[in-house]
């Protein structure tokens, strides 16, 4: 929000942690990326708020050092910007870009124990999936803090959301609070016990 007669270049700070100042970028490396108010928003409870002056990632799990990681230790690691799609199982879609840290920047400083295999991702809303750790690392999967260079909103998954690029929207946890590293490869997450594919392959099978 401007305040008329308030003109400042420092990023004005709102309640959720958005800054007002951010701007919507709708093109990157020639091509066209969906506006955030066209693309299409999905949560089995609706929009959780997380306060960022509180927030922690905790990892834990089959770690040597469990972690509790603050949103601004989050935003302070080496970013990656990626333009990716994602597909939604019931059919629409749309092209975002997407900034964050590599999975695998979080799993080094957690230490991955010997015999993992499987990555949980648990969020606010109860909401759970999970991914192999073969699939994060080889892909370079990262966790999204921004959403076509602007703050990801509080409806959006704020503050992060897993970018899982090539995997079906189900994959792609919102407002995540957790990463618990198992060797279980046959957990189930919310919709994955409701009869989607563990795989979620956006080329492949979309039920079990
Ligand atoms: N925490 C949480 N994450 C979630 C969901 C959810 O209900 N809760 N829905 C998933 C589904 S089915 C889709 S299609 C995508 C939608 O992400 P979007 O809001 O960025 O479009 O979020 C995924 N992540
Ligand atoms: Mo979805």
């Amino acid at each position: 929000m401007l305040v008329a007669g308030c003109i400042s270049n420092t990023p004005q700070e709102t309640e959720d942690g958005m800054r007002d100042n951010e701007t919507e970028t709708l093109e990157y490396n020639g091509v066209e990326l969906t506006p955030i108010e066209e693309q299409r928003n999905n949560g089995i409870e609706g929009t959780q708020y997380i306060d960022r002056e509180t927030y922690t990632l905790k990892i834990n799990g089959m770690v040597n050092e469990t972690e509790n990681i603050s949103y601004e230790q989050l935003t302070s690691y080496p970013a990656i910007s990626r333009i990716v799609p994602l597909d939604c199982v019931e059919g629409w879609r749309f092209t975002a870009l997407w900034t964050g840290v590599p999975v695998e920047t979080l799993l080094e400083e957690a230490e991955v124990s010997a015999g993992a295999n499987t990555v949980i991702f648990y969020s606010k809303d109860g909401y759970s999936t999970s991914l192999s750790l073969d699939y994060l690392i080889d892909n370079n999967i990262i966790v999204a803090y921004k959403l076509n260079n602007v703050t990801l909103p509080q409806e959006r998954g704020f503050p992060l959301q897993l970018v899982a690029e090539g995997k079906y929207g189900y994959k792609w946890s919102k407002w995540i609070t957790g990463i618990e590293v198992t060797d279980d490869d046959n957990y189930e997450g919310f919709w994955e016990r409701r009869g989607y594919n563990n795989d979620a392959d956006v080329d492949g099978p979309r039920f079990q």
